[in-house]
């Protein structure tokens, strides 16, 4: 079982911004999903280092092409390497394996005179590198960039494109699966259904230098876009490597921009067909980000740079983000508010606090060690949470249904899907943590079951999410006390239900996701600082407003106070709470006498479970703080009713 799968090939026109690590976060994630399903992966990406564009940059910079090539490539494999992209390759189209094949496609195509020289005149746009028709123009500019276009008059030569339009619109039809999503299939049969003119592949060398020589003219190099294109057989080996050629084409997915379609689908469909060899399965199209509504562009400012995310938020973090955020194929605006948005509530709260959560009560009550799931004289683990789960899926079914619905998306590229999928039943988890309370539970049985159901379920939600966030992933095994490596394992075995042994030793570390502490600044802008990790897990369990709520804090007056017989340190308390008198037991008879607590507004947790102490009995509690030996009772800087509640 094979699996190849492609990005574009990036201009190092300038250096990589979201868009780009957009597509090659999702190409890794499904590279990823497939070499732990068991697949033979070649995930291909690289940079596109010819053509105009790049000569421009490169004179602006006052050095050579090759010499800025050879330096903003540097760009993208720094970035790559920070988001853990797993490629297998790297292909520059400055290298010789990789011009070499372009000149043999050439030569092929004019051997067998599907390459003709012809005069030609017409509108040039630099910036998109290509011809237009009058008619086209769209007041005078370019109608795709909207840049000027310069009337040109010249020799070129031209790949017959024409010819295989009728052949292409029927292998489209034919195939619903090879231009995704439906809608730009749509728009590629719409632009089929025009007549299509056949395609210029060469740029006289007075005019444009820096390109690959044709074979036949010298006075001529390639079209850019030939040149690129040609790098997904380029890499594997064509022409030169038959035996990895024959094994890796043709590719399973080529993903890439809504903006070139065109080129993928009508260009390199038609090219490959020429060249005798089968298409793709799939062209993958997905959608367009901008950011705060407007394009992203260096001169707009708003060029979001991903090593400043990834700094500040997490490589994880921002994976999750690019692939959750907004569903492949369709537009999306970016805003740092969405992002820590995604991190606070999936991340740090749903995802995170399960696993803090998990871990510190295993520390507390199973000596930091995964109990055993079934313990003979209790209930098991089926009635278990089949209580706490009055739906489909349950956890423990997880493992086909999850499984089944989760590889569906994926093979969709349905990223959003799979992740929202996931995160339904992390939700189902949270839920049956606070349902079968475990930290109050008193059957032995009953909790060890919770706490293996806990910590099986998240040893399998990692293994989903290891595609996406590998980081996240292994550091949940880690915590669990798991030796292994993700990678190493198979996806199949390791989603089933029981996997997880008992009696090992869970390894508490850093918080997952710490939350992000937004502050809104003018306009629409957003710094966010990353709280800091250095408490211990147990004290950085973070509760909702709600579950807050629920302590009931009240403004109460001491009436009286009274040493407690044998005790050193408590005190009995009558407080008055506005619509009654309660007795409170409270540990502050080291730090004051019972005259001076006469009259004191303190707060009171008025909804405490009645205690007794020292045969005394106690309805409610005394807030104080402590610090240096000495205990300081909490009041209040100016007037309040009895009974007000403390929010
Ligand atoms: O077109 N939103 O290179 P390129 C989403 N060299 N994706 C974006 C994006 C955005 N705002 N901006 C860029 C080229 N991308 C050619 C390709 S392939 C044989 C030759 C991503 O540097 C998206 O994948 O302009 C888009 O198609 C690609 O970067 C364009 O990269």
């Amino acid at each position: 079982m094979k699996f190849y799968i492609t990005t574009p090939i990036y201009y190092v026109n300038d250096i990589p911004h979201i868009g780009h690590a957009y597509t090659t976060v999702a190409a890794d994630v499904m590279a990823r999903y497939k070499r732990l399903c068991g697949y033979q992966v070649f995930f291909l990406t690289g940079t596109d280092e010819h053509g105009q564009k790049v000569q421009q940059a490169a004179e602006k910079r006052g050095v050579t092409p090759q010499k800025h090539a050879d330096e903003l490539h540097i760009a993208f494999k720094n970035l790559w390497k920070k988001l853990n992209i797993s490629n297998d390759d790297f292909i520059r189209t400055t290298e010789e394996r990789h011009k070499k094949v372009v000149q043999k496609a050439l030569q092929i195509l004019f051997d067998k005179k599907d390459i003709y020289k012809e005069s030609y005149e017409g509108w040039y746009c630099l910036s998109d590198e290509r011809f237009w028709m009058e008619k086209d123009l769209k007041e005078g500019n370019c109608p795709d960039c909207g840049r000027k276009v310069e009337y040109i008059k010249e020799w070129n030569y031209f790949f017959r494109m024409s010819n295989y339009r009728d052949w292409l619109i029927q292998h489209i039809k034919e195939n619903p699966r090879f231009i995704m999503p439906e809608s730009r299939r749509n728009e590629v049969l719409g632009f089929l259904g025009r007549p299509l003119g056949d395609l210029c592949i060469s740029r006289p060398k007075e005019r444009l230098s820096w390109g690959i020589p044709l074979p036949f003219d010298e006075n001529y190099v390639t079209y850019v876009w030939f040149d690129a294109l040609v790098n997904y057989i380029s890499a594997i080996g064509f022409e030169y490597d038959k035996d990895k050629f024959k094994n890796w084409w043709p590719s399973n997915h080529h993903l890439l921009g809504k903006d070139i379609l065109t080129t993928h689908s009508v260009y390199w469909s038609t090219m490959l067909k020429a060249l005798d060899l089968p298409l793709p399965e799939n062209i993958f199209a997905h959608g367009w980000w901008t950011v705060n509504g407007e394009k992203m562009s260096k001169s707009r400012g708003n060029f979001v740079n991903p090593h400043e995310l990834i700094d500040k938020y997490g490589v994880d973090a921002l994976r999750y983000f690019l692939m959750r955020e907004v569903p492949f194929g369709l537009d999306g605006d970016f805003s740092q508010r969405a992002l820590i948005g995604r991190i606070n509530s999936d991340l740090a709260n749903d995802l995170g606090n399960l696993l803090s959560r998990t871990l510190n009560i295993i520390k507390k009550f199973k000596e930091g060690k995964i109990p055993p799931e079934i313990d003979g004289k209790n209930r098991s683990m089926e009635q278990n949470i089949q209580e706490y789960f009055k739906y489909d899926p349950t956890l423990k079914g997880f493992e086909s249904y999850a499984a089944n619905s989760f590889n569906s998306f994926m093979c969709k590229l349905e990223f959003h899907y799979a992740l929202s999928y996931i995160w339904k039943i992390i939700g189902d988890m949270n839920e049956y943590v606070q349902k079968a309370a475990p930290w109050a539970e008193k059957d032995d049985g009953i909790l060890s079951n919770t706490l293996y159901t806990l910590s099986e379920g998240l040893r399998i939600i990692a293994v989903y999410i290891y595609p996406f966030m590998p980081e996240t992933g292994q550091e949940i095994w880690n915590q669990l006390g798991i030796k292994e490596r993700i990678e190493n394992c198979n996806f199949k075995e390791s989603i089933k239900w029981g996997g997880l042994k008992d009696g090992i030793e869970i390894k508490i570390g850093r918080q997952l996701f710490p939350r992000v502490e937004e502050k809104m600044e003018i306009g629409d802008e957003v710094t966010a600082t990353v709280t800091e990790s250095a408490v211990a897990a147990e004290e950085r369990q973070l509760i909702s407003i709600d579950e807050f709520a629920k302590v009931d804090l009240r403004v109460g007056e001491i009436k009286q106070a009274e040493k407690i017989e044998k005790s050193k340190k408590l005190l009995k308390l009558k407080v008055d709470i506005g619509t009654e008198e309660r007795q409170v037991v409270a540990g502050i008879a080291e730090h004051y006498t019972p005259e001076e607590l006469i009259g004191k507004k303190i707060v009171l947790v008025a909804n405490l479970k009645p205690a007794k102490l020292m045969g005394t009995e106690s309805h409610g509690m005394v807030l104080a703080a402590g610090g240096d030996g000495r205990l300081v009772l909490i009041g209040f800087d100016g007037e309040v009713k009895l009974g007000s509640k403390v929010k």
